[in-house]
């Protein structure tokens, strides 16, 4: 059966928000134990509420939910739990994204979040970097402020990324800010062409310099930009169950992936924010390998891909591999 292969699999993951793990059991648990109200009753009620038109739709109701962690044990137990469910589906390797401009603006310091998600981390069997993501939606210069927060946890930052509403926010706003990344030995991702154009992707590559894209769906809209993506061997971070509820893709039918395994894109399956968009990563895989009949092949270029996309030394890599 295709779930029973997808699970043997070993994979490593590489596009997870560690905010958008938050369970609405572990959402009630900690609005509980910190003293902190939410606008539901019931479990029921707050998954009704993950109905979304779109990226924006979701993305104010990830960050409402983000504010019942407030303590450095609530990112431990945050990070743990994503660890111990990433790790029953077989994933050997992670790379977490967090947002400290998500929680430095309600008045968590920056070292209570990283204190948390690391102490988790260092805890765990599986093997993980860290990316720290710059809010597109907030100025270049208040990210600047946040890569100054930053500088005393470099040694367990492996990188920098972007997110949040991607429209109108063009990988460029950000160029200087990157740039100075790059100078510090972080490695670079941003989200693009989940929303935004070909185009986004293709600043974010020109402009920003990284070394894989998130997502990028829109990028097959431009057959050259195909090609150079090919090409370059770029990787690209996909997420079928966070499109399907974003309504980036109308139906799972419709997803891109295969076309994208069809040209030689460097693609990789991963769960996003798995506790709003209703799966975790062998859930991802199954959705596609059902909804476009992708077979035992497809399944184990993609877990392969996602090794050789990360960002693992020589030796790390050659034992996965
Ligand atoms: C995100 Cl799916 C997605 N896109 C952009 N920003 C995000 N932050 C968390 N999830
Ligand atoms: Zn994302």
């Amino acid at each position: 059966m295709m779930r029973d292969f997808v699970a043997g699999l070993p994979k490593a993951e590489l596009h997870l928000h560690i905010e958008g793990s938050l369970e609405p059991e572990m959402l009630f648990a900690l609005a509980e134990r910190n003293g902190v109200a939410i606008p539901f009753a019931t479990v029921d009620d707050v998954r009704a509420a993950y109905d979304f038109s779109n990226l924006q739709d979701f993305l104010d109701i990830y960050y409402q939910g983000m504010g019942v962690l407030l303590t450095e044990q609530d990112f431990y137990d945050l990070t743990a739990a994503y660890l111990a469910r990433a790790a029953a589906d077989n994933v050997r390797h992670v790379e977490i994204f967090f947002d400290p401009q998500g929680h430095t603006a309600r008045g968590v310091a920056f070292g209570t979040v990283i204190g948390g998600i690391t102490r988790a981390l260092d805890d765990a069997a599986i093997t993980s970097r860290l990316i720290m993501c710059f809010l597109r939606h907030l100025s270049e210069d208040e990210a600047e402020a946040t890569l100054d927060e930053a500088l005393p946890y470099l040694a367990r930052i492996d990188g920098v990324g972007l997110d949040s509403s991607e429209a109108g926010h063009p990988p460029a706003k950000f160029a200087r800010v990157f740039a100075r990344a790059r100078g510090l030995g972080l490695k670079l991702v941003a989200h693009a062409g989940e929303e935004g154009p070909a185009d986004y992707v293709i600043e974010a590559l020109d402009v920003l310099d990284v070394d894989r894209i998130d997502h990028g769906n829109r990028a097959l809209e431009d057959e050259g930009l195909v090609a150079r993506l090919v090409d370059e061997g770029v990787c690209l971070t996909v997420c079928p169950l966070s499109n399907l509820k974003l309504c980036v893709v109308e139906e799972m039918g419709l997803h891109p992936l295969r076309v994208m395994l069809d040209h030689g894109l460097k693609v990789t399956v991963n769960s996003d924010d798995p506790a709003y968009f209703g799966g975790y990563v062998n859930a991802n895989y199954v959705a596609v390998a059902e909804a476009l009949g992708l077979g035992r092949a497809d399944l184990a270029v993609l877990a392969r891909n996602s090794f050789e996309g990360a960002f693992l030394g020589a030796e790390e890599r050659a034992r996965y591999l």
